[in-house]
């Protein structure tokens, strides 16, 4: 009976901490479920620096057919999230303004992570790189907005060799996205 009883607390706690980690390997979450997070980390050639400011947008319409440009000022109905000044913010296409608290400058590379339910939980995005002098002329961007699929892929990784500019720590070099239950 012991024995039984044993087995059987055992075979409970695998079960209980099974569905608190949502059983990441056998069993992935559906893509309706909410708690996704996206990573997106953009190195640059040289220094980050606060003489910049550093600009992800997301498009999240779902249509591929539409999505950020790199001129700052054509950005009203997107989601722009920018390291300025030390800090890290997320204005929605509401006005609304809000810290991003995970996330980092260090070194080479600006890494900011967002919950997607902050996006409106999209099935894909369009999204653009861009960084601006803190007078808001533009100094790199990509070369043209990236589809993102992220409800089929989780990982995207994209290189930058255009709009090369003397300013290294503006300079964009790579971008990696990462999308994370
Ligand atoms: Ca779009
Ligand atoms: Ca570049």
């Amino acid at each position: 009976m012991k024995r039984n009883l044993y087995l059987m607390i055992i075979g409970l706690v695998i079960i209980v901490g099974c569905i608190a980690t949502g059983c990441a390997r056998g069993d992935q979450p559906s893509w309706g479920e909410i708690g996704k997070t996206m990573t997106v980390r953009g190195v640059m050639k040289g220094l980050v620096s606060s003489q910049y400011i550093y600009y992800f947008v997301f498009d999240p319409d779902g249509n591929i057919l539409t999505g950020p440009k790199d001129n700052p000022n054509t950005w009203d109905n997107y989601y722009v999230a920018r390291y300025d000044g030390g800090n890290f913010y997320l204005k929605k296409p509401n006005g609304t303004q809000t810290f991003i608290n995970d996330a980092s400058a260090n070194d080479t590379t600006v890494t900011m992570t967002i919950n997607l339910e902050e996006l409106n939980s999209p099935s894909s995005i369009e999204f653009m790189a861009v960084t601006t002098d803190i007078q808001g002329n533009v100094l790199d961007s990509l070369s043209n907005y990236k589809v993102l699929k992220i409800q089929y892929q989780r990982f995207f990784s994209f290189n930058d060799t255009t709009g090369e500019t003397g300013e290294s720590g503006a300079d964009i070099s790579s971008i990696e996205l990462e999308v994370q239950f």
